[in-house]
């Protein structure tokens, strides 16, 4: 038991299988907390800021005050993971509204409970970065904007998981959702983004999916690679027919998508331009200016 993680809970360290929370917490009970998904790469906790900044915009818009200033998040993000040793691990953060009585009024809960897990995440399947992923649309639309949208990082994830059933009972490796308007959304944690005419185009945030930080870099990667980036909706049709396609996101990185309801993206092959920009990425995980060393 002695390598035992340790998992930081309310300011105090507890090693894993002690880490718990109670029965009557929110974030149990209504789902109401929100939560951030950090990778570290060899010492740098890639993006750290940007997630933290992320976590804090979800946590305004459902007015969860979170009981550590930035500065202190960042600092308990550091020191659990030089409690933990880790390297390349993933870095779970949850805010929740914490201890309640029972009924869903958030102002039963005083004090929001912050815990920071670090450990390892097992990776997409092995080849899927060089063959592809094979995908569906799932009849699970996001959510809207106006409901428990996916702009909010929050532990309302049963939107995700529904998709992510669906995929796995047709075994296929990810779903991809459609918006209330049936334009092609996100993957249940990543972002879309299709190749046509050699150009870049991926989903507006504003119909629902999340405003990755994945896909920011690769955004800026495209720019600067002299790709032309277009945000726009895009139908089934557009992502059935794209030369290539490809996600973004945290846990899955850059991977590629080759197959999207037994059709055929492109080539079926790693295509050209998402090549060019995985090569890009893999740059900028490795370059140690790009997030917080520990
Ligand atoms: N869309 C959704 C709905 C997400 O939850 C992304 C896109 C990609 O965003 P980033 O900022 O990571 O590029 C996410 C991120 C997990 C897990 O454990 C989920 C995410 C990230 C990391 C881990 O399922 N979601």
């Amino acid at each position: 038991m002695n390598n035992e993680l340790v998992v930081y809970i309310d300011g105090a360290y507890y090693p894993k299988s002690q880490a718990k929370i109670s029965v009557f917490d929110h974030g149990l009970l209504y789902g109401d907390g929100v939560f951030e998904g950090i990778r570290e790469y060899n010492g740098i906790v890639f993006k750290l800021k940007e997630h933290i900044d992320r976590l804090y915009r979800s946590a305004h818009v459902i007015t969860l005050k979170i009981p550590l200033t930035k500065e202190e998040m960042t600092q308990a993000v550091v020191e659990t993971l030089r409690k933990n040793k880790l390297n390349d691990s993933y870095i779970r953060l949850v805010v929740t509204r914490g201890i309640g009585d029972l009924g869903l009024d958030p102002r039963k809960c005083p004090k929001p409970s912050v815990i920071i897990i670090t450990d390892t995440i097992s990776l997409h399947a092995s080849g899927a970065k060089e063959n592809g992923i094979t995908t569906m649309l799932s009849w699970v639309r996001r959510n809207p904007v106006d409901a428990t949208s996916h702009e909010i990082k929050s532990l309302n994830y049963l939107n995700s998981v529904l998709a992510k059933i669906e995929a796995n009972a047709s075994g296929v490796d990810e779903a991809i959702c459609l918006e209330s308007n049936g334009y092609v959304a996100e993957g249940v944690g990543e972002n879309v983004f299709i190749v046509k005419n050699g150009e870049l185009l991926t989903p507006p945030t504003s119909t629902g999916a999340l405003a990755g930080i994945t896909a920011e870099v690769v955004e800026k990667l495209a720019v600067k690679l002299g790709l032309k980036l277009t945000v726009t909706n895009l139908t089934p049709f557009m992502l059935f027919t794209a030369e290539e396609a490809f996600f973004t996101g945290t846990a899955m990185e850059m991977v590629p998508i080759r197959e999207v309801n037994k059709r055929q993206i492109g080539t079926g092959k790693l295509g050209p331009v998402t090549k060019k920009l995985m090569a890009e990425f893999q740059k900028v995980i490795e370059d140690p200016t790009q997030g917080v060393k520990i």
